[in-house]
Formats: C-alpha cells, structure tokens, sequence
C-alpha cells in the first residue's frame, strides 16, 4: 500500500461533527475530525545512521555496511560500475555541500552499469509485524551532485564524476519476504542536486494480517531509471532511517461552544496522541491554516479561536494527528 500526502487526507477526513450558526458574526462553524499520523514507539535498526564504519574524512569507501546486506536481485554489484558503500561528506566537496542529514556519513548506491536493474541494501529486523498497528517509516534520502573524488576515497581520489539526475529510490518494509508497504519515488523529483530530503509514508495493519508475527525488514533500493549522457542518473543516497509502530489514532470528536467573542473548540482523541487543528473558510480550500497543536496528555482538550480578521461568513475546523 502506498499512500501519498494527499490521498492520506481524502483517506482519513471521516466526519463532520458540528454545524453551529453564530447570528452576532454570520458565521457558520464546521468541524471535522481526521487522522493522519501517531505517537509511536521507535523499533532497532542496526546501524540506521551508517556511521558504525567509519571512513576518511571527505571521502568515499566501497563496503556493505554493518548491519546492512545488498539487494541485489540482478546479480549486478561488482564493487567498480555498481557498488554500495558510504560516503563521508565532511570536508569541504560538491557531492553534498550541506554534509550528511544525520552524524557524518550517509550509504550510497552507485549503479553506473548498462543493466537496467534496480540494486541497493536491506536488513532484517528483530521486531516483527504485529496486529492492530499503525506503523511510520522515515529515511532521508540524497540526490548527489557531481564532482571530483577527494584523495583516500576507494578510487583512489582526484576522478571526476558525472552525477547529475537521479536514477529513482523505493523504500520497502518487509514483514518476511512480503512487501508490506513501499515509497515508490514519490519524492525523487523534488530533491535537489547535491541535497537530501526525508521521504517517510505509513501503513496499518488489522486485526489479522498475513504475516503477523513475521520478522520486519527495511529495503533501500536505486531504481536505476534510465538517464541520458548529460544525465546519466546514477547514485542515490541514503541516511537516518527510521520505522514506528504504535496504535492507530481515533479520528478526534469535536465539539464547539461560543461562550464570548471567542470560538471554544473541545478535542477528544487518542491519549498520547497530539492532533493538529486546522481551519478554513471554505470546506473547499486549497490549503488550510494551523490554528494550534494540541497534545492530548488527558482527552479531551479544550482550544479556543479568537474571532477572525475581515469578519468571514463561514470558518471550517478539523482535527488531524499529528
Ligand atoms: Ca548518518
Ligand atoms: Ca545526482
């Protein structure tokens, strides 16, 4: 399953829970509760920041990472053409101006053969898939821009890389050899050369699901999209890699009083969770504006929304977790 920002907010918007008119300000109130996201509990990654080995300062090594083993279902990584490995982007260089997102290295995957076939890295976790869980994954994952190998690096240094494009990245979590979740790329467009940006997307599992109680695992693939000569679309990056599990949040309750010149809005939702209320003039809006974030230590929580600028006729609330 794969769900992008958008469809996760059509997916979750469940209810509208209130209509109130206010004849003093012609203003009509709605409030919807939705949930997008949890509190989670953390689950081990060996080596999830790729600085367990580490290498020269500003340089870059061809190795498996600990804790890490290759994806390789074309049989491709040579160690020369295709190779994984870690980069130390610490020293003033071009690949990454702004270093590595987490520590001092990231690991990458370098696909500059002819074979049109994805590689990278995987591990298998201890924690496996459990019922009734929402579960969020997280990995930063870089665009590398082109430039020259600093001395020390597996090459040997000072050779010139063309990288500019980006060959494409899939996150998979595995629960046993399935494929429980994935983000095919849905980000791999928008990441700038010589930068990194997090990619991160979530799945739920029910009462029941296929592989309970099978090991959980974590895959980090280049899909070696093809490039062209000025473009030839070969490395992708990865760093910081993370996977949550916790309960799956209630869509929150809302409730709505008017008691003086200010709207009082009651928020009762999943203890632990927070829930982020928003609000719009129109159910139809584009964007919404974030009223205030509210932590729910005890449910429920009480906001209030002072009256509103250029005294519109109509305001919309909703709850979204945080
Ligand atoms: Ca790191
Ligand atoms: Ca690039």
């Amino acid at each position: 399953m794969e769900l992008k920002y958008g469809e996760w907010m059509r997916y979750n918007i469940r209810l509208i829970m209130c209509l109130m008119r206010f004849i003093k300000l012609s203003m009509v109130v709605f409030l919807i509760g939705c949930s997008l996201r949890t509190f989670a509990q953390s689950i081990p990654i060996v080596n999830a920041g790729f600085e367990a080995n580490v290498i020269g300062a500003g340089t870059f090594q061809v190795l498996t990472p600990a804790g890490w083993s290759r994806w390789d279902p074309g049989l491709i990584i040579n160690n020369s053409a295709n190779a994984v490995g870690l980069i130390r982007p610490d020293l003033p260089q071009p690949y990454f101006p702004a270093g590595a997102p987490e520590g001092s290295q990231a690991a990458l995957v370098f696909l500059a053969g002819p074979q049109a076939v994805e590689a990278g890295l995987q591990q298998t976790l201890a924690a496996t898939l459990q019922a009734n869980t929402r579960y969020r994954c997280a990995v930063q994952v870089g665009n590398i821009a082109s430039g020259t190998s600093l001395p020390g690096s597996a090459d040997g240094g000072n050779v010139f890389y063309n990288l500019e494009g980006f060959p494409g990245y899939r996150i998979d979590v595995l629960a046993g050899t399935n494929v429980a979740a994935s983000d095919n790329n849905s980000i791999g467009a928008t990441i700038p050369e010589g930068e990194f940006r997090e990619a991160r997307f979530f799945f739920d599992t029910g009462p029941a699901p296929a592989q309970l109680g099978q090991a959980l695992g974590i895959r980090l693939v280049n899909l070696k999209h093809p490039g062209t000569t000025n473009a030839p679309n070969i490395e992708v990056d990865f760093d910081a890699v993370s996977l949550t599990a916790g309960s799956i949040p209630a869509a929150a309750q809302m409730g709505i009083a008017r008691p003086g010149e200010q709207t009082e809005i009651s928020i009762s939702g999943t203890t632990g969770a927070t829930y982020r209320v928003e609000y719009a003039d129109s159910l139809l809006a584009a964007s919404w504006s974030t009223l205030t974030n509210v932590p729910m230590p005890v449910s429920p929580q009480i906001v209030l929304d002072a009256e509103p600028a250029g005294n519109p006729t109509n305001r919309f609330y909703r709850a979204v977790v945080e």
